[in-house]
């Protein structure tokens, strides 16, 4: 009894902080959109892939017309509410038929002040296969670049993140495409 008391009690905790990033686009539950998309010939949208899948995001972009693009949730998840909890892996799972055209995925992470910290991770796909990127983050990152906010590049926490953006190779020619699932953050036990 005192076991599901506390599994519930613990559930419920988890529940609470719905903002932890965990997105495998099957509940429609966080609204992601392309930054700009239209005038960068890109294009995003929520589709069925597999049983174990689920749906996933496909995302259709244009390296000659413009050479990355930014994946945003409508609101922020929360990463690390103090410089303690700041350690983790960020993680997702991409799959390309045109793996040529893409060179890098990076994140950002934003402090309380504005301030936004990139960090840069470079990709070597191979065509169709479902690759799972991962992302180690803690308070000794060195991301670069930094802009934004009170700029001092200092950790202002709560941290969160909004914003995957996704680098193209952009002697590419014609459009290029590429599925995302399972974008989470697991924190260091
Ligand atoms: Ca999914
Ligand atoms: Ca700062």
């Amino acid at each position: 009894m005192k076991a599901i008391l506390l599994a519930t009690a613990i559930i419920a905790g988890l529940a609470a902080s719905a903002a932890a990033l965990d997105e495998n686009f099957d509940n429609n539950n966080a609204k992601w959109s392309l930054g700009k998309a239209d005038e960068r010939k890109q294009s995003l949208s929520i589709e069925a892939y597999n049983d174990s899948m689920g749906q996933v995001a496909r995302l259709s972009f244009t390296p000659s017309t413009f050479h990355y693009l930014e994946l945003s949730a409508e609101k922020p998840f929360t990463l690390a509410a103090t410089e303690a909890e700041f350690k983790g892996v960020l993680s997702l799972k991409i799959c390309s038929l045109t793996p040529d055209a893409i060179t890098a995925v990076s994140v950002r992470v934003r402090d309380a002040s504005g301030e936004t910290f990139q960090l840069m991770n470079r990709l070597k796909l191979r065509q169709g296969e479902w690759t799972t990127v991962e992302i180690p983050l803690d308070k000794t990152t060195k991301f670069n670049p930094t802009w934004g906010g009170n700029n001092d590049k200092k950790f202002d926490y709560p941290l969160v993140v909004q914003t995957i953006t996704m680098d193209f190779d952009k002697g590419f020619s014609g459009q290029g495409e590429a599925f995302i699932d399972a974008i989470k953050w697991t924190p260091a036990k």
